[in-house]
């Protein structure tokens, strides 16, 4: 059953009693309102002409999808004029952009994976934009953004699937909103998503197993042992690869998400990026009780020292993180 409260309603009265600030505010509504277009052009695929492969390349040597470079710019042009950023930085730009000099600049810096598990979208499979908000700092544009995780003030994201959704946290917990095609808006119809520290369920891309270090190994092997094992029990894979799918699965049921670090290529330690993937969905699910670990240490207190940095990503059902986390000191 939906609620009556809006994305908007919801963000007014979070101004009203937790001093959400106002640009916040108005900056999370922008970030929303164009997800609404993306969420449009998704769905309208092959009748739009807008599945297939963009025929370019992104700075990690990544193909794009014509939906990658779409959704990118729909973000970028949506809120350059807003007044409410002083720059954006994506996974499928080399540099941050900065703010065109003809619009006011913004106490904020945006950060987005415009379309996550984009490799899913010619097959139909859920997709989604994951974004990450910070305050502007001083000095050099892209420096300001390497901020530790630790520091977002909001980050979220909007799934399409089969319904469009918004999981959102302002660091008071993790809302879900579901868009109701009828009036155009974001309705909440997840309050306060908490994640259930024990799981049964995990997800890892299994083809990669050769390539993973002993700690991942060893947890892996146990899991897959079931009930015969020492973890006593079965336990069930799902692997999406969408990052957003995976994440809202754990967000409504519980269990651990693992892209781990692998020898496939020493320079890139793990595959998902600090920025754009690892940070906001860390902050989410550490918002709803959850944890979310390189191994070692909490992914948000990271000192980022470049903007596409990638990472090894343990997240979800606090006992199951921990329990990875802990093999990594053994
Ligand atoms: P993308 O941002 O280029 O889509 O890559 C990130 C995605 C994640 O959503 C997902 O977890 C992972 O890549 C899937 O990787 P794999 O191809 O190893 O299954
Ligand atoms: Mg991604």
């Amino acid at each position: 059953m939906s609620s009556s409260i809006s994305l908007a309603r919801f963000l007014a009265t979070a101004q009203q009693q937790q001093h959400l600030d106002h640009d916040l505010a108005a900056l999370i509504s922008a970030v929303a309102r164009t997800c609404v277009s993306i969420s449009d052009a998704v769905s309208q695929g092959a009748l739009a002409g807008v599945l297939g492969e963009a025929g370019t390349g992104n700075v990690q040597g990544e193909d794009q999808k014509k939906l990658d470079v779409i959704a990118n710019q729909m973000l970028l042009d949506g809120l350059a004029w807003t007044g409410l950023v002083s720059g954006m930085a994506s996974e499928e730009m080399e540099h941050a952009s900065p703010i065109p000099a003809e619009y006011p600049q913004g106490p904020y810096l945006l950060l987005f994976d415009p379309l996550d598990g984009s490799s899913n979208i010619d097959v139909n499979i859920s997709v989604g934009t994951i974004f990450s908000i910070l305050k502007r700092g001083e000095g050099e544009l892209e420096s300001q953004f390497l901020q530790a995780g630790s520091q977002q003030v909001a980050a979220g994201y909007v799934l399409y699937g089969p319904q469009t959704m918004l999981v959102l946290s302002t660091g008071q917990g993790v809302q879900g909103f579901t868009l109701d095609r009828h009036c155009g808006e974001f309705m909440l119809t997840q309050a306060n998503m908490t994640i259930p520290t024990a799981t049964k369920e995990f997800a890892i891309n299994m083809s990669n197993q050769r390539h993973w270090e002993a700690p991942v190994q060893r947890y892996i092997a146990e899991l897959l042992a079931g009930k015969t094992g020492v973890r006593g029990k079965d336990f069930n894979m799902r692997w999406v690869a969408s990052m957003v799918a995976e994440v809202h699965r754990i967000l409504t049921r519980g269990g651990i998400f693992m892209y781990p670090r692998d020898a496939r290529d020493p320079s890139k330690p793990g595959k998902l990026r600090l920025m754009y993937e690892a940070n906001p969905m860390s902050f989410l699910v550490e918002q709803a009780g959850g944890a979310a670990t390189n191994g070692r240490e909490r992914i948000v207190s990271l000192q980022p020292e470049g903007l596409h940095q990638r990472v090894s990503v343990i997240l979800g059902s606090k006992e199951e993180v921990e329990r990875v986390t802990q093999y990594h000191f053994e």
